[in-house]
């Protein structure tokens, strides 16, 4: 087994989403250098060395196996990847990611392709003022000073301004930063099964909907206009119940909640199952309890094609959903586009699962993972 080494990084960027770059930048080194350790504050720095829009630049301390050069390797790989391209030009240029290796361990290395201590980053305040968040009594190897000494000497007189924004070591702490994610789908979507395995893979409080304990289900399959009343209404009775008593508080050691299903859910079948006088009825006694609970971060909405959600349905073979039909289905899912027409735009996520598997394909569920990711960025 090796033995890991601390190197400290600078990233930064001065073209396109700077925060989601550099946010993105973080996640992939963590996945593919090694374990982000420390994250400096975020700084808005004018463009040192060129005219150019303002950067955004941190530093990080990542533990790795990686020596140097491999080190170099997989931050070059990371740059292309986030679309920094490599211009023939002279001199410096706009980039959407750089990253560059201060320090690895006390190693002086000055090969053809990495000089490191990092050359300049005495001259640069916008690697010192970061640096100095997070390894502020480092002695320089060369210089023989630390980075608060480095940074008292320093000539660059460039304001920098820190930001109020969060950065995040990994995924985890992102998904934690939540708070609480609901999923939501038509029947037979695959809900269950993200929120199951969201809540495994992130440690995160897992709230299932109780469909099994309601005894009015199956009757209601057989004759709808007779059971739809007293089955929504325990429905609405028994969801309340638990978002009162489980969204109210997150257990000890859980780091978010993820539910599969949102209380909203009632209101959307209920229009579709009850009589209009009996909707009406209905929505009053829905509305007081759903301004008292708990609303998600994040509203995942997992689109699915009718045709499939027969299938499915089929496959997971519950005796008193197979008559159900294709066009209660799609009522159901005009429904759930009804209600996302009136929902907040910037909490709520529609993905498109009907041509991915994300239960059978580890590619697939990545593929909805990063769309999470991506829009938690957003806020
Ligand atoms: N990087 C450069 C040149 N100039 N200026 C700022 N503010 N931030 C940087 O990251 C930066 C720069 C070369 O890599
Ligand atoms: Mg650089
Ligand atoms: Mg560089």
């Amino acid at each position: 087994m090796g033995v890991y080494k601390s190197a400290f990084l600078s990233i930064g960027s001065n073209l396109g989403n700077r925060r989601f770059l550099l946010q993105k930048a973080i996640f992939e080194i963590g996945k593919k250098a090694g374990e982000i350790k420390q994250i400096s504050a975020l700084y808005e720095t004018p463009a040192w060395g060129f005219e150019a829009e303002d950067f955004l630049n941190a530093c990080i301390e990542i533990q790795t196996l990686l020596t140097p050069e491999e080190l170099l390797t997989t931050i070059l790989a990371i740059e292309a990847d986030y679309g920094r391209k490599r211009g023939e030009l002279q001199g410096y240029q706009s980039r959407t990611l750089d990253i560059d290796i201060i320090y690895y361990e006390k190693e002086i290395i000055a090969t053809e392709r990495l000089t490191v201590p990092h050359p300049r980053m005495q001259d640069r305040k916008f690697i010192l003022k970061p640096l100095a968040d997070i390894l502020p009594q480092f002695y320089h190897p060369i210089l023989n000073k630390d980075t608060r000494n480095l940074l008292q000497e320093c000539k660059d007189k460039s304001v920098i301004e820190k930001m109020n924004i969060q950065l995040f070591k990994n995924r985890h702490s992102l998904f934690a930063s939540l708070e609480y994610l609901a999923i939501e789908g038509n029947i037979g979507a695959g809900k269950t099964t993200l929120a199951t395995k969201i809540a495994e893979d992130f440690n995160a409080k897992l709230i299932l909907e109780r469909f099994a304990e309601n005894p009015f289900l199956p009757s209601f399959y057989e004759d709808k206009a007779r059971y739809a009343f007293p089955l929504e209404m325990s429905f609405l009775a028994d969801r309340y119940q638990q978002f009162t008593e489980d969204t109210s508080q997150l257990d000890l050691f859980k780091s978010f909640m993820v539910s599969d299903y949102d209380i909203y859910k009632s209101l959307i079948f209920a229009k579709v199952t009850l009589q209009q006088n009996e909707f009406d009825l209905y929505r009053k006694l829905f509305n007081f309890m759903y301004k008292e609970v708990k609303k998600p971060k994040i509203y995942v909405y997992l689109y699915q094609t009718t045709e499939r959600l027969l299938q499915q349905i089929k496959q997971r073979g519950r005796d008193y959903e197979q008559t159900i039909e294709l066009s209660y289905l799609e009522k159901i899912n005009r429904g759930y586009f009804d209600f996302l027409r009136t929902y907040p735009k910037e909490n709520q996520l529609v993905i498109n699962v009907s041509d991915i598997d994300f239960v059978r394909v580890d590619n697939d569920y990545e593929t909805v993972l990063t769309r999470i990711e991506d829009f938690a960025l957003s806020f």
